[in-house]
């Protein structure tokens, strides 16, 4: 791989998939090969997983780890052309160029702005990095994206799955603030990519892209979805539709120990930060069939499996 922004090829996840399992069984086997290599993480917004596992991921190779909180840094620039008299210091063509002096491999987030849907889908500011960086990128969450997540979510599936073939459902559930889509966009592309028989499940007006859903199937009765589960994979997002909007924060979506019930013993997952009592019933998330720890820990090992192909070229 040159870069890592979006869903792999089958036949790639297939194989970073069988390379996390054996990084995770043994990761003493890859202490040596990111020695005298540079990982640089840039964070244009906050992080706790994706930060620590990702650093993680880089010290288990003997890599040396730099993470910059790079939120009141130096505004960049991002247009082509752009007459810089306004707030911007520099222009994404050095900084991208310069990050790469000192790094093998680069990483970033940097969260949507929920105002400008085609700004957002274009992913101004990770496409810059790729552009002009000359190392490989790595997304820890784009405006639309969050790879590293939905490749560990993956990892812990085939983990807990008792069956080859697993019925998963993504929902939705409330929550007070506009989120982005970028982890629904990701679950979807990942899992559609999958062994498994993907239901998405949301109230009105939350569709997401038809470019990430493809002909997944949607319904908007979260008890039909439920039916027969065998992974709930909770997440809130704002609306796609009516662009950032927050058009519901009805409790009835909040995943409760009742809803479970109509599952086939469903493992409950979220990719953390969850807010209890509003996404999620206590009585779930501290219950037996949640894996949401081992959901968080496998970050790692997805991680590292995605920084050794990297710098294997
Ligand atoms: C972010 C989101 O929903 O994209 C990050 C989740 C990994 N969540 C929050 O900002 C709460
Ligand atoms: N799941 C996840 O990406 O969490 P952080 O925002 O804490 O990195």
């Amino acid at each position: 791989m040159k870069s890592f922004i979006a869903a792999p090829e089958v036949n790639e996840i297939i194989r970073l998939l069988a390379l996390a399992k054996d990084i995770k069984g043994s990761p003493e086997n890859y202490r040596q090969f990111g020695v005298n290599k540079t990982l640089v993480l840039l964070f244009f917004n906050p992080s706790l997983r994706t930060r620590l596992s990702t650093e993680k991921a880089g010290l288990n190779l003997g890599m040396q780890v730099i993470s910059m909180n790079a939120d009141n840094g130096w505004k960049i620039e991002f247009e082509e052309g752009a007459i810089m008299d306004g707030d911007s210091a520099e222009h994404v063509k050095e900084a991208a160029a310069v990050v790469s002096q000192y790094a093998s491999i680069i990483g970033i987030r940097s969260f949507p702005s929920l105002v400008q849907r085609d700004k957002d889908y274009q992913e101004e500011v990770i496409s810059a990095f790729v552009k002009y960086a000359s190392v490989p990128v790595v997304s820890l969450e784009s405006a639309t994206r969050h790879p590293l997540q939905s490749f560990a979510d993956l990892l812990t599936i085939e983990e807990f799955k008792q069956k080859d073939r697993p019925k998963v459902v993504l929902s939705w559930a409330p929550h007070p603030r506009a989120l982005p889509q970028a982890v629904p966009n990701s679950f979807v592309e990942w899992m559609r990519r999958a062994n498994v028989d993907l239901v998405v499940t949301h109230p009105k007006g939350y569709h997401l892209s038809t470019d990430f859903m493809g002909d997944a199937y949607v319904t908007t009765n979260q008890n039909e979805a439920f039916d027969g589960a065998d992974f709930i994979y909770a997440k809130n997002w704002s609306s796609f539709e009516n662009y950032g909007a927050i058009l519901s924060k009805d409790p009835s979506w909040t995943i409760t120990a009742e809803k479970m019930a109509l599952t086939s013993k469903a493992k409950f997952m979220h990719c953390l930060p969850v807010r209890r009592n509003v996404i999620v019933a206590d009585e779930v998330i501290d219950g037996p069939d949640s894996i949401v720890i081992a959901q968080a820990n496998n970050r790692t090992w997805a991680a590292q499996a995605v920084l050794y192909d990297l710098l294997k070229g």
